[in-house]
C-alpha cells in the first residue's frame, strides 16, 4: 500500500476518533498530560524526529522496545486538537507528505516553537485491570529552537553589563569587525535614530550570523538568529554600543537600554515561562556527524554550545530560572546523536560515547538537578541500509543510500570514529589543530528512501522505540 493513502486513512479517521473519544476539554481534567519537549540546535533534527516519533506511535509495528507496545496495552493514539491556542501547531501532515511522497524529500527548516498533541487510549492492565476500564493519557510535544535556551543568560544581567562584555568578548574577532566599526563610531549621548538603530541590529544579527557559522557559542540574543515573526520588531532592532555615562532620555543609548529590557520581558520571559518552565520530558538532538565533519574546531565549538544550551537544564545555577520553575523539573532528559544512519551500526556506541563526552563538562558540574539522563545515537528516518564492501583483503562497513545531491544510489564509508572519544576532543584542546591527524570522517547527505510500507508499519528508523521508551514509556503503562 501507498504510505501517502495509508496515512491520510489514518489520520482522517484519528482526529475524528479523538472528538469520539476525549470528547470535551473538561474531560482532560482526568487525563495526565506528558509535555515533552524536543530541542537542538539549527539542523540538528528536531522535525524529522517528531514526525517519525509521531508516524510509530500510531503505527507501532516498528516500536517493540516500548514496553507498551511489547505488552500490547495501547489500543489507540491519535492526534486531538492541542492544548495551547496561541502556538503554532507542528505541521505534521505536511512534514509527514514530504518524507513519504512517491519522491520523498526533507521537510522544510522549521525555526519557530510549534505545539502537536498526541494521545493515546490505553488498554487497563495488572490484577484490577478489568475493572478499572481503559484511560487516556495526552502526549504535548513542543518543538522548540536550542538557540533560545540561549537566551537564559541575558536574564539577570542589565543592558550595561551585557554590553560592555559581549564588546569585549567581539573586538578582536574578525567577523565582528563590520559591527564593531559602526558600533565604535556611534555616539550613545547623540538623539536616537532609527536608521542608525537598524543598521547597527542589521550588522550586530550579520555578526551573529557568521559568528554562529564559525561556531561560537556566545551568540545572544537568540531570537537574532531564529527571529520568526519578530522580524524587523523593534525588540530585535538593537545592539550593544560603547557608553561613557548613564543614558539620558531620548538618546539612543537609553533607546537600547529600553529594547534590551523589552526583548527579556516580551521575547524571553514568556518563553520560558509559558513553554520550558511546564516541560516533563526532555531530548536534546545533537548533530555530532556534521561536527565531525566539520573538523576539530566544530567539535569543540559544539561542546561548548551545549554546554551554554544545558544551562536551562541546571536551574541551580541560575537565580532568576529558579524562582521561574518554583521546584518543578525536567524529570528525564535524552541526549541523542541523530542521523547515525550515515554510520553502520557497529559504530553507533562511538558515537555515543562522544555525545556523553561533550555531555560530561556541562554534568559534572552539576547533574541536571536530579533529572534522569540518558544518551544514545537514533535515527529518526532510516535513509540508509547497512553494506560491507571488500577491498582486496581489507572489508569496509558501509551504508548505502540515494545521494540527495543528484539522486544516484551510492554506497559510503564515513571514517571509523575512535573508541576513546578524547581522540576527536583533545586534538582542538590540546594542539589546536584545524584537522584530523590520523583520519578523514567523510559525511554525505542522503535523500529519504521512497517507502514502500506495510499496513501497521512506521516510518523506518534506528532506536526511536528505545528513545521513546526512555522518554515517555513509564507514562503508557
Ligand atoms: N539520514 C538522516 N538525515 C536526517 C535525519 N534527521 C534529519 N536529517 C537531515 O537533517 C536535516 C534537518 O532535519 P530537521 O528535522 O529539519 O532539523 P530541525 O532541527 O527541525 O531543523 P530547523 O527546523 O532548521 O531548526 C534534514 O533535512 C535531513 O537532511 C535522519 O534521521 N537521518
Ligand atoms: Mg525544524
Amino acid at each position: 500500500m501507498v504510505i501517502g493513502r495509508l496515512a491520510d486513512g489514518i489520520l482522517g479517521s484519528t482526529e475524528r476518533l479523538a472528538g469520539a473519544v476525549t470528547g470535551t476539554v473538561s474531560e482532560a481534567f482526568f487525563e495526565p498530560v506528558v509535555r515533552l519537549g524536543v530541542t537542538g540546535l539549527a539542523g540538528a533534527g528536531k522535525t524529522v524526529f517528531i514526525t517519525a516519533l509521531v508516524h510509530n506511535m500510531m503505527n507501532r509495528a516498528r516500536m517493540g522496545q516500548m514496553q507498551a507496545v511489547a505488552g500490547d496495552r495501547i489500543a489507540a493514539a491519535y492526534l486531538q486538537p492541542q492544548p495551547d491556542d496561541m502556538l503554532p501547531r507542528f505541521d505534521f501532515e505536511t512534514h509527514l507528505a514530504a518524507l513519504t511522497a512517491t519522491a520523498p524529500h526533507w521537510p522544510e527548516s522549521t525555526r519557530a516553537v510549534s505545539e502537536l498533541r498526541l494521545s493515546f487510549r490505553l488498554r487497563p492492565g495488572g490484577f484490577f485491570g478489568p475493572l478499572t476500564g481503559s484511560r487516556v493519557v495526552h502526549l504535548d510535544i513542543i518543538d522548540y529552537p536550542g538557540e533560545w535556551l540561549l537566551d537564559l543568560a541575558l536574564m539577570e544581567r542589565s543592558y550595561r553589563a551585557w554590553a560592555d562584555d559581549t564588546l569585549a568578548r567581539i573586538d578582536t574577532r574578525a567577523c565582528a569587525q563590520g559591527f564593531m566599526e559602526r558600533a565604535r563610531a556611534v555616539d550613545p549621548d547623540g538623539p536616537h535614530d532609527e536608521p542608525l538603530a537598524q543598521d547597527l541590529a542589521a550588522r550586530f544579527t550579520a555578526y551573529l550570523h557568521a559568528a554562529r557559522r564559525q561556531g561560537y557559542a556566545d551568540v545572544t540574543p537568540g531570537r537574532f538568529l531564529l527571529p520568526g515573526d519578530l522580524e524587523g520588531s523593534p525588540v530585535l532592532t538593537f545592539a550593544p554600543i560603547p557608553w561613557a555615562r548613564p543614558s539620558k532620555r531620548g538618546t539612543i543609548l537609553r533607546e537600547m537600554e529600553r529594547r534590551f529590557d523589552a526583548y527579556k520581558a516580551r521575547v524571553v520571559q514568556p518563553f520560558f515561562r509559558d513553554h520550558f518552565a511546564r516541560i516533563d520530558r526532555q531530548v536534546v538532538l545533537v548533530d555530532a556527524l556534521d561536527a565531525i565533519h566539520h573538523g576539530p574546531e566544530a567539535v569543540e565549538m559544539l561542546g561548548r554550545t551545549m554546554t551554554e544550551v544545558l544551562a536551562a537544564f541546571r536551574p541551580g545555577r541560575n537565580a532568576w530560572l529558579s524562582r521561574l520553575l518554583m521546584g518543578r523539573r525536567v524529570e528525564r532528559i535524552l541526549f541523542a546523536a541523530t542521523k547515525a544512519d550515515h554510520l553502520h551500526h557497529s559504530q553507533h556506541p562511538r558515537l555515543t560515547a562522544l555525545v556523553e563526552a561533550l555531555l560530561r563538562q556541562s554534568r559534572d558540574r552539576a547533574d541536571f538537578a536530579g533529572a534522569r539522563t540518558a544518551a544514545m545515537s537514533i535515527a529518526a528516518l532510516r535513509a540508509t541500509v547497512e553494506e560491507t564492501r571488500r577491498q582486496g583483503s581489507e572489508s569496509f562497513d558501509c551504508v548505502r543510500g540515494r545521494l540527495l545531491d543528484d539522486g544516484r544510489q551510492a554506497a559510503f564509508y564515513p571514517g571509523e570514529l575512535p573508541e576513546d572519544p578524547m581522540r576527536l576532543l583533545s586534538p582542538w584542546r590540546e594542539q589546536g589543530a584545524r584537522d584530523w591527524l590520523d583520519s578523514d570522517y567523510r559525511i554525505m547527505r542522503f535523500a529519504p528512501a521512497a517507502l514502500r510500507l506495510r499496513p501497521g508499519e512506521g516510518l523506518p528508523h534506528i532506536r526511536l522505540d528505545r528513545a521513546a521508551e526512555f522518554l515517555f514509556g513509564d507514562r503508557l503503562t
